[in-house]
């Protein structure tokens, strides 16, 4: 049974015949076909699906005698389906037509430079700097800091460093213009010792980390500029074996659980003075042919000894109450050894490909 009819769209067969379909049919096709957008297509949907000549054709069949409404339906089921699939299609094609729009619209070129920067990290002689500094700071050392700038009687008079050493040579020695100034670029972080008996009393507990100069070539193992960390402690009753449990400690904290050594050395500054070499970290003296240690199992570290007596009395503490112990290691040359960095100019020019590798710690 067919539902009431609209009263606009009165009854009269006319809709039905063939030519009449076949027109609708063209209408309905054409106007889907120009539809240029979802709301176009909407409203002939409206005009030419839901409502128009092909749906008031459908509701004429009902008014036809028997015989007739076969084939009538049939007509008109098949221009229902050219008109049904001709919206599909264009909805289709519409949409297909949106997405490539989207694409386009919204696509990312990813080879556009953007103004994202990387996070820039500490350079790895800092952090090991700031590491070793650590490891004393928490024996309850205090750090002390002395002038890049230094005074020429700091960095050597004061050190018992005579006139004529080698050391103060223009060969060895940044001279700050006029030469004749007094004022240096400081070879070493020693003259931090003097500053440091100068201004404290006993105890003195002080690590000295720091920048130094020397007119050293840039090579695979010398830089003109690098690092030195500086220790001293002045106490009643300072020997030689807390010197080496001093520098255990430090050894430890920098390369693990290896063993020390030291050999009779030469330092003005103290007496008696000691080289310090620390086991091969790689071979352990096992590999005669290591790369690392040269095969005798040992690497040397740096300078140390117990403070001369000169110094004590120079800078006003009493050497028969106090006596103490000093030594200074350069950065540089432990993180070569530590990390395995066969050249010293990867350590210096600052690549962050270099840096990266020791971590990004800001
Ligand atoms: C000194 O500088 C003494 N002031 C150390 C010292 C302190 C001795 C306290 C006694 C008591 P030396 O010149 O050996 O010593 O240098 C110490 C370390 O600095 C060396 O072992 C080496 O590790 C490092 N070093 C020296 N020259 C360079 C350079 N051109 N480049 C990189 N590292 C260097």
């Amino acid at each position: 049974m067919s539902g009431p009819r609209p009263p606009s769209l009165p009854v009269d067969g006319s809709a039905l015949e063939p030519r009449a379909l076949d027109a609708a049919v063209h209408a309905a096709l054409t106007a889907f076909a120009e539809a240029g957008d979802f709301e176009g297509l909407k409203a002939a949907r409206l005009a030419h699906l839901d409502k128009g000549p092909v749906a008031q054709a459908r509701r004429e069949i009902g008014a036809l005698a028997a015989e007739a409404k076969a084939e009538a339906g049939k007509r008109v089921g098949e221009a229902m389906d050219a008109v049904r699939a001709a919206y599909l299609g264009r909805v289709e094609a519409l949409e297909a037509e949106r997405d490539a729009r989207i694409l386009i619209e919204e696509g990312v070129d990813v080879t556009v430079p953007t103004g994202r920067r990387p996070l820039g990290a500490r350079h790895p002689v800092e952090l090991t700097m700031q590491r070793l500094t650590d490891v004393f700071v928490a024996m309850g050392w205090e750090v002390a800091e002395g002038p890049e700038v230094e005074s020429e009687w700091m960095n050597f008079d004061a050190l018992n460093i005579g006139k004529d050493h080698p050391a103060r040579q223009m060969q060895d020695t940044f001279f700050v213009d006029p030469p004749d100034g007094g004022l240096v670029l400081r070879t070493h972080t020693s003259p931090v010792q003097i500053r440091s008996m100068l201004t404290r009393t006993p105890p003195i507990y002080v690590v000295a980390p720091g920048k130094v100069f020397r007119t050293d070539d840039l090579d695979a193992t010398h830089t003109p500029v690098f690092h030195q960390i500086e220790a001293l402690a002045i106490d009643t009753g300072l020997t030689m074996a807390h010197l080496r449990g001093a520098i255990d400690h430090f050894v430890r904290a920098m390369f693990g659980d290896v063993k020390t050594r030291v050999r009779a050395s030469y330092f003005p500054f103290t007496e008696p003075s000691m080289e310090t070499d620390f086991q091969c970290f790689v071979c352990r003296g096992a590999d005669d042919s290591c790369r690392m240690c040269g095969g005798s199992g040992w690497i040397e570290l740096g300078g140390s000894g117990m403070v001369n007596r000169k110094l004590l009395i120079a800078t006003g503490i009493d050497p028969d109450i106090y006596s103490g112990f000093a030594f200074g290691f350069g950065i540089e040359r432990a993180l070569q050894l530590r990390n395995g960095v066969g050249d010293m100019r990867d350590i210096v020019e600052g690549d962050v490909r270099f840096s990266g590798q020791f971590g990004m710690a800001v």
